[in-house]
């Protein structure tokens, strides 16, 4: 195991390290709180080993934020009046974007954006609104980014149909029996609902939907919240930013932000809460209108659907295959996670004519 206060000390933070101590609940890579004294008083800095087992390449990932950063930074810089914060990448001593441990895994740091607060579930509509205009305001920020100079961090990450291909493998192959009440619930919704996995990439074959710029993982964990206004003014996470559909981005929003009880909570008390739902398309579309076509309107439903159904399936996959790219805190976690996504799926089933009502009303002028 690392020793995270030995690596800190391989970058240049402006000060002395006071502390290194872990922070945050993210699922894949391991990050770390570091508390600086330099000439400005203390200032915190965010540290990270990025994950081998999720990520195949990471120098590509610092590729594409360095790429991100040089894009974004100059609009930032042209508008003063908009708050919107974007982490600045912390050299290592020798100049380099990040730094390599013994093992070979990187490790990057990066600015911590002060007085701003995280939430794992909406405190209010007014919070999910804020929620979808800043992944408007970051769709139209990125929009213009030419995708060929962002590599594919993650080959594969959300297209449903390879995590279908996957699912099939890994219970075809002599697989891992677990014949529990919650894995059968598991096999039986993917069964019924193997059919609609193509729904998004079919619709990008047939030219209806177009590959552009995205975040990638816009949960609202990852959505800062300055805590003197209350307005959403970052979005971090961007491991991965590359090429995709918006779709997956507004779906995973949706599906992360409308479940107002969380991602690890008793199934009785999931469910997809329309108000938040209303309220963050309010917040997105108006961001996004002049590059949104009436058929990204039309396949907003299915996005959340899908996603909330993907996340089940890539949580039920990896608690198949033994528990390897989602951290667990105890054992079946990850099978209980997937449950909680099929809940919320057939919440969001359930509520078909009300999403889409929604979504018809926010397309009126
Ligand atoms: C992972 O690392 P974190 O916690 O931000 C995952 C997302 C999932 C999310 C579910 C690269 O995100 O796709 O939606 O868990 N990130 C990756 O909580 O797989
Ligand atoms: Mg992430």
């Amino acid at each position: 195991m690392t020793d995270p206060a030995a690596i800190a000390r391989q970058f240049a933070f402006p000060g002395e390290i006071l502390s290194v101590d872990e922070y945050g609940n993210g699922n894949v890579n391991d990050t770390y709180l570091v508390r600086v004294a330099g000439d400005q008083g203390t200032q915190d800095f965010i540290l990270q080993r990025l994950s081998p087992a999720v990520f195949p390449k990471p120098e590509q990932i610092m590729h594409n934020l360095r790429v991100l950063d040089n894009h974004v930074r100059p609009k930032l810089l042209a508008d003063p009046n908009q708050r919107w914060e974007l982490p600045r990448i912390i050299p290592s001593r020798s100049g380099a974007d990040y730094c390599r441990d013994a093992n070979g895994a990187v490790w990057r740091a990066q600015t911590f954006i002060a007085d701003t607060e995280t939430f794992d579930t909406i405190a209010s509509v007014a919070q999910a609104e804020e929620a979808g205009r800043a992944l408007g305001f970051f769709h139209a920020l990125i929009h213009d980014l030419p995708t060929h100079l962002l590599h594919d961090t993650l080959p594969g990450f959300h297209v449903t149909p390879g995590y279908l291909a996957a699912y099939e493998a890994l219970t075809a192959s002599p697989p891992r029996p677990d014949q529990s009440e919650q894995a059968l619930f598991c096999q039986q919704f993917i069964a019924e609902r193997k059919e609609t996995a193509e729904v998004l990439e079919a619709a990008r074959l047939r030219g209806e939907l177009h590959s552009c710029p995205i975040h990638g993982d816009p949960k609202l964990a990852n959505i800062l919240f300055s805590r003197n206004t209350g307005q959403a003014i970052s979005l971090i996470d961007l491991d991965t930013v590359k090429p995709g559909l918006l779709h997956y981005d507004i779906g995973d929003c949706l599906r992360s932000c409308c479940n107002a009880a969380g991602e690890d909570v008793p199934l009785s008390e999931v469910s997809f809460n329309l108000a938040y739902c209303a309220a963050i398309l309010r917040g997105y579309l108006p961001q996004i209108a002049p590059f949104f076509s009436v058929a990204d309107y039309r396949y907003i439903y299915d996005a959340v659907r899908l996603i909330a159904f993907e996340l089940g399936l890539r949580f039920f996959n990896d608690h198949l295959a033994g528990d390897v790219y989602f951290r667990i805190r105890r054992p079946g976690q990850n099978l209980h996670r997937a449950t909680v996504q099929f809940a919320l799926c057939q919440s969001i089933e359930a509520q078909e004519t009300e999403i889409k009502n929604i979504v018809r009303d926010c397309q009126k002028p």
